[in-house]
């Protein structure tokens, strides 16, 4: 078949359970959007609230005002939509100058126990392509993903449309 890259037409994890999603999240790839904001040494934590709303906080080197380098501390709280793999994420900084925003957060696909593939479209082009995203590749891991998971992996990147454009992200011990 020939893809032809609808946001529309991305599939997302079937049945994703939050719960099992929970703890800690080592980024080891990243497709970044424009005005790309987290650089490295990414690391998520997701819970999931009393109530069931599923929160996360965030860690990650990140450059602000052109040259001043720090470790970004973010927090997340995720609203749910009629797809339990698809959420919108508001997100802010424990400090005022780091980046707020509200993005689509979908789980392409994960086996909860070793990687996790993300993925936000932030603008979708006038052909219902996404015209400005980011993925994140998750692994419970810091030093990447397991032999076995690559292929999986990569076939994922392929369905979101984002093979080939993303980046290693390194884990140096900086945040
Ligand atoms: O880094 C970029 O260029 C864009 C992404 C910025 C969003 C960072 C918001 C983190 C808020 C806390 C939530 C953590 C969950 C992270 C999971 C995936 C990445 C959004």
């Amino acid at each position: 078949w020939a893809q032809d890259c609808l946001v529309s037409n991305i599939t997302v994890k079937q049945d994703f359970d939050r719960m099992r999603y929970q703890g800690t999240w080592y980024a080891v790839a990243k497709k970044d959007p424009v005005g790309l904001f987290l650089l490295d040494n990414i690391v998520a934590n997701f819970k999931v609230e009393e109530d069931g709303t599923m929160t996360a906080t965030a860690i990650g080197r990140v450059i602000i005002l052109n040259n001043w380098e720090m470790c970004a501390n973010m927090f997340g709280t995720f609203e749910d939509t009629e797809d339990p793999a698809k959420f919108k994420m508001k997100y802010w900084g424990a400090a005022a100058y780091l980046q707020t925003g509200y993005d689509d957060h979908w789980i392409i696909d994960t086996d909860y126990d070793n990687y996790a593939i993300h993925y936000s479209c932030r603008e979708l082009d006038v052909d219902g392509t996404c015209l400005d995203g980011y993925s994140f590749i998750f692994s419970r891991y810091p030093d990447g993903l397991r032999p076995e998971d690559q292929k999986n992996v990569t076939e994922y990147k392929q369905s979101i449309c984002f093979l080939g454009k993303y980046r290693r992200v390194a884990h140096t011990g900086f945040c």
